[in-house]
């Protein structure tokens, strides 16, 4: 037993040994290391049309996007926004900035004008790929004029969609592509520590910032979770993963299309989350893997449709990106009783898996229900209690710390926030409260940081809280997480009007419902005369969280 007085860290590590991993080579060398050998296995199947590509066929249309972008005056460090639901041009724009050196910072699109304005600025993209149908926001005034030929003040943007015709001033993505010549993809010299992936995440506190994660990085996380004799997460050649989670969210970035196509294994991908046409992919296509978040499992849990369809190809039902209750989980296993349950515990910022359940491995052990798994192999993760910042010992919960070769190198341009972070032992402080139980397993408790989740997806406080106090009638606002049965949390907003003002929630809705995607939305407003401070003007939200319990 571990004395409370002895000064060492305790130090999770994973049960399973370390491995070999070649953080050397640049990522898309290293998810398609396996191409030449399942050259016609299929890679990535587009259910809405049911195309599917091979391996070889993709790793050459990946080629060939890297040609047709690097013609397009993108080179190495330079920044490419991927604007798109789920798709194969996603995953072959991304694979194409890829061998180019070049960065791809993805965005959602239902995302408003003014939200995707802030990343393509903060970001520095150069080009766009979008859809036609979301080029009208990109002429919102704040955007430079689009325009094919180049030039300073210009912004080129693609269009996967170009059967209707492609909009003014765009340029076509499967027409450039049939234009590129694969081999003139320039000979581009990457380091591991060159950046590839550039999602944005609010992490412990503040405004949404550009997460740095490497060539190295993501490799490192890649074979944390598929590399090995015995990987943790075991998907191999045959394999079908359910690529239905956005992949503009690290999760089904990571851990869906990056860890299948290294395995070896087929992308199924879904635009965006549809029951009937999900299950009809699930049952055509056979898929083996189901990368799902909570809510996802409430819907197959809950809705009668499930019963009609054949999902018995279904191994594993990998959950993650916010909390899954017990109960839910019982209710999904009685109608997938061959899969496996479990879920992975991920933080953009820890580049992003911290742990994976240790049944989803090829020779498997058992996990608890509600654990998130075990540590990563080639990673250290310790609980600090927050106050003190001292290692605690297991069963103790404290903040979660990680470190290894898999997190994020820091934040765009922004030491002081990457400092914030990533402390000087190189640590990563994640803002979770849990502890690791006696069979090493990781179990979250509680969350000490400022981020709302709504349906895994992020809703920063501060964003909501800055469009608020813009409005002249509102001297002050806070927002604060409210628990929702169907959504996790949902964003409530404590609300201190200007003098003379009687405005009323209903208008304060609709004033940010404009300004923000769906998930952010206000789903409360409590007007209230002050908003709790610390002396140093910290809004001081565990009092407003526990406000909501008596209001
Ligand atoms: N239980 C409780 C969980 C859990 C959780 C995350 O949007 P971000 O920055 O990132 C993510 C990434 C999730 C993820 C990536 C890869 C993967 O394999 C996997 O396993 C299935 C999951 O969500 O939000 C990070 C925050 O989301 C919460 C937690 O607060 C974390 O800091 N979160 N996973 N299983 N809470």
């Amino acid at each position: 037993a571990v004395s409370a007085v002895v000064p060492e860290e305790t130090i999770f590590r994973s049960k399973l040994p370390d491995i070999d991993i070649p953080n050397h080579l640049p990522l898309h060398e290293y998810c398609f290391a396996k191409a030449a050998e399942v050259p016609d296995a299929p890679c990535l199947i587009a259910a809405a049309t049911g195309r599917t590509y091979t391996f070889a066929e993709t790793h050459a249309l990946c080629r060939k996007a890297a040609a047709a972008l690097h013609r397009l005056g993108v080179g190495h460090g330079d920044r490419v926004m991927i604007l798109l639901q789920n798709c194969v041009e996603f995953a072959v724009a991304f694979f194409g900035a890829s061998f180019l050196g070049a960065i791809s910072t993805a965005a959602n699109p239902f995302c408003t004008p003014q939200e995707i304005h802030k990343q393509f600025v903060a970001s520095g993209a150069k080009v766009i790929v979008t859809q036609s149908a979301y080029v009208d926001k990109l002429r919102h005034e704040s955007f430079p004029r689009i325009a094919t030929g180049g030039g300073e003040d210009t912004l080129a943007v693609i269009t996967v969609d170009d059967e209707a015709g492609t909009p003014d001033g765009c340029l076509p993505f499967w027409g450039i592509l049939a234009s590129a010549d694969e081999g003139s993809v320039p000979e581009v010299r990457i380091a591991a520590e060159d950046a590839v992936a550039l999602p944005y995440s609010s992490g412990t506190t503040g405004l949404p910032k550009g997460v740095v994660l490497t060539h190295g990085g993501l490799v490192s996380s890649v074979a944390q979770q598929v590399d090995g004799e015995n990987p943790n997460l075991y998907m191999r050649e045959g394999d079908v993963a359910l690529c239905v989670l956005p992949l503009f969210h690290i999760f089904s970035l990571n851990s869906v299309l990056l860890c299948a196509v290294r395995a070896g294994a087929a992308v199924m991908l879904m635009p965006r989350f549809e029951m009937g046409a999900m299950l009809a992919g699930i049952e055509r296509w056979r898929v083996t893997v189901a990368a799902v978040v909570p809510p996802l499992v409430l819907a197959l849990a809950k809705n009668p449709v499930v019963e009609e369809h054949d999902l018995s190809s279904i191994r594993i039902v990998l959950s993650g990106a916010a909390p899954l209750g017990k109960e839910l989980e019982d209710a999904l296993r009685g109608r997938l009783p061959q899969a496996i349950f479990g879920q992975g515990y991920g933080m953009t910022e820890a580049g992003p898996v911290l742990s994976m359940c240790p049944a989803f491995a090829r020779e498997p052990t058992p996990a608890k229900s509600g654990s998130c798994g075990t540590v990563v192999r080639n990673a250290e993760l310790k609980v600090v209690d927050p106050d003190t910042g001292l290692s605690l010992a297991r069963n103790l919960p404290g903040e979660i710390c990680i470190r290894g070769p898999q997190i994020m190198k820091g934040y765009l341009d922004d030491p002081v926030a990457t400092a914030a972070t990533i402390d000087v032992e190189g640590w990563l402080h994640t803002g979770d409260i849990g502890y690791v139980d006696d069979d090493d397993e990781v179990f979250i408790v509680d969350r000490v940081k400022e981020l709302i989740k709504f349906k895994g997806f992020q809703v920063p406080p501060a964003e909501l809280e800055a469009l608020l106090i813009a409005h002249p009638s509102i001297a002050d606002a806070a927002v604060v997480p409210r628990k929702d049965d169907a959504a996790g949390e949902v964003p409530v907003a404590f609300v201190v009007r200007a003098a003379d003002s009687d405005i009323a929630e209903e208008a304060i809705k609709e004033f940010v419902s404009k300004q923000v995607v769906f998930y952010k939305r206000l789903h409360k407003v409590y007007f209230t005369h002050a908003i709790p401070k610390s002396a140093s003007g910290k809004i001081l939200r565990k009092e407003l969280r526990a406000k909501l319990v008596t209001v």
